[in-house]
């Protein structure tokens, strides 16, 4: 049997059946980009073109592409055992699994449950915080807080927490009892910051006003991820994270760390929550778990939460929730892979180690043509670029397109650039990285 994707090209009419994701259908099917191989920093086109990747794939593959160790524990779980049902049974890599990521967890966060991305990881999380409060005698608290600007994935519980406006506004009312904290971003007050901006921690405070127009008794949980990745690279202020955690505290409210992209090492420590040194309640997770080689997501809660649930009688199932593939035996084999391998070559340390180089590496871009803001932390970086009159987002995608043109893979939201290396990274491909985006942006309109 010949598959199509044994062909080079694909005519324009095999394009047509996938509806591609976040994606312009029409431009790319126009143009596509087609990737066929990728190794440690680079992927290769179809046409045989190297690239770059400067964004670790979309922020998951933190310890660069086909790395062995993680292929062959798939390889060899694949051959062994396809799959085992997630209900009522179970298999040894699932608890190593667990076990590991509780011992990078900040305690005392220290139970896992485990979903298929970072979408169901939230839904599981916003599940899992009413159920609590309704288990431990607070039925009544049902509302759910997330912050403008935030993402959390594309069900409808990430998109109704979430502060994105396109993700929302197609897909009706959503439901009820949703507030929002404002973001933290201000470029007049703290363009070009390196690291956590001194401005901003009074905006959780914002917390306070919206507890006492529903009152306390009413909300279940805030979720905000305490960097934001997806609208742009917002680094939380100093203090901030710490002053929603007092305030949520004090009222019985749970706090959620969505760390889809932070965990894992990419801000050069285990969690968000250990760099900002502020522990939630949950941390949700997904995407560096795996180091993007199989889908998986989760959550870690804190003890607390996990011993609520567990009264009742002995032959109960606990908590009406889980997926057909919720530890998967072939994720979990790519991720007890990849948790050893982050260990066994120090990637987190890397990370940090790193991160000074990038930090200064992309603040060289100050004074480059269009560029009005320069944000990061870790291996994360953000540019942000003034919008052409009338076409907010052109010149972002138009960067992002050129780059791509030139062998190097950054992302583009709206105007605001994106990069985030796998922590392999050598000095030299940052630098490439960098002079690529200048010269692109000196060139464009
Ligand atoms: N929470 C956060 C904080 C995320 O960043 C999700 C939840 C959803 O995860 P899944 O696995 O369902 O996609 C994410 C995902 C981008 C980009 O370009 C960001 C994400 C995904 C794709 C692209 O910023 N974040
Ligand atoms: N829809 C139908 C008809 C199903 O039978 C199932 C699972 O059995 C689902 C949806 C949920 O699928 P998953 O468990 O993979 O999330």
């Amino acid at each position: 049997m010949t598959l199509l994707s044994d062909q080079l090209r694909l005519a324009p009419a095999e394009l047509e059946a996938y509806w591609m994701p976040f994606t312009a259908n029409r431009q790319f099917k126009s143009k596509p980009r087609m990737m066929a191989k990728a190794e440690g920093m680079y992927y290769t086109t179809v046409e045989g073109q190297r690239i770059l990747d400067g964004f670790a794939g979309l922020w998951c593959c933190n310890a660069g592409h086909g790395r062995k160790p993680i292929v062959e524990a798939i390889q060899k779980q694949a051959a062994t055992m396809d799959y085992a049902p997630a209900f009522q049974m179970g298999h040894p890599l699932a608890f190593e699994l667990a076990n590991r990521i509780v011992e990078l967890a900040p305690k005392p966060l220290d139970h896992v449950f485990f979903a298929n991305s970072g979408s169901e990881a939230v839904d599981t999380a916003l599940k899992i915080a009413l159920a609590w409060q309704r288990a431990r005698g607070e039925g009544a608290r049902t509302r759910l807080i997330g912050r403008e600007r935030g993402y959390h994935g594309v069900g409808f519980g990430g998109i109704a927490v979430g502060g994105i406006p396109a993700n929302r506004k197609m897909f009706g009312a959503l439901f009820a009892g949703i507030d929002h904290l404002p973001h933290t971003l201000n470029i007049k007050e703290c363009a070009f910051t390196r690291g956590q901006p001194e401005w901003g921690a009074h905006l959780a405070d914002e917390l306070e006003r919206i507890v006492a127009l529903h009152d306390a008794s009413t909300i279940a949980a805030v979720i905000v991820e305490p960097m934001a990745g997806s609208t742009g690279v917002l680094i939380p202020p100093k203090g901030y994270l710490q002053r929603l955690r007092e305030i949520t505290r004090k009222h019985g409210i749970l706090l959620i760390f969505d760390e889809v992209i932070t965990g894992f090492g990419r801000v050069g420590a285990n969690f968000a929550a250990d760099l900002f040194g502020v522990v939630p309640d949950m941390i949700t997770f997904a995407k560096g778990v795996t180091s993007g080689a199989v889908p998986m997501g989760g959550v870690v809660v804190a003890n607390e939460i996990y011993q609520q649930f567990m009264s009742g009688p002995p032959g109960a199932i606990e908590l009406f929730h889980g997926y057909t593939y919720s530890a998967h035996p072939l994720a979990c084999a790519a991720g007890v892979a990849t948790m050893q391998l982050y260990k066994d070559e120090g990637l987190f340390e890397r990370a940090a180690k790193m991160s000074k180089k990038f930090e200064d590496a992309l603040h060289s871009l100050k004074g480059t043509r269009h560029v009005i803001d320069i944000r990061n932390v870790g291996l994360v970086g953000g540019i942000e670029l003034a919008s052409r009159e009338g076409a907010a987002g052109a010149r972002g995608f138009e960067t992002y397109l050129k780059c791509f043109e030139r062998g190097v893979l950054i992302r583009n939201t709206g105007d605001i650039l994106a990069l985030a290396p796998a922590f392999i990274v050598e000095d030299a491909q940052i630098d490439e990285m960098i002079s690529t985006i200048g010269s692109v942006l000196e060139e464009i309109a």
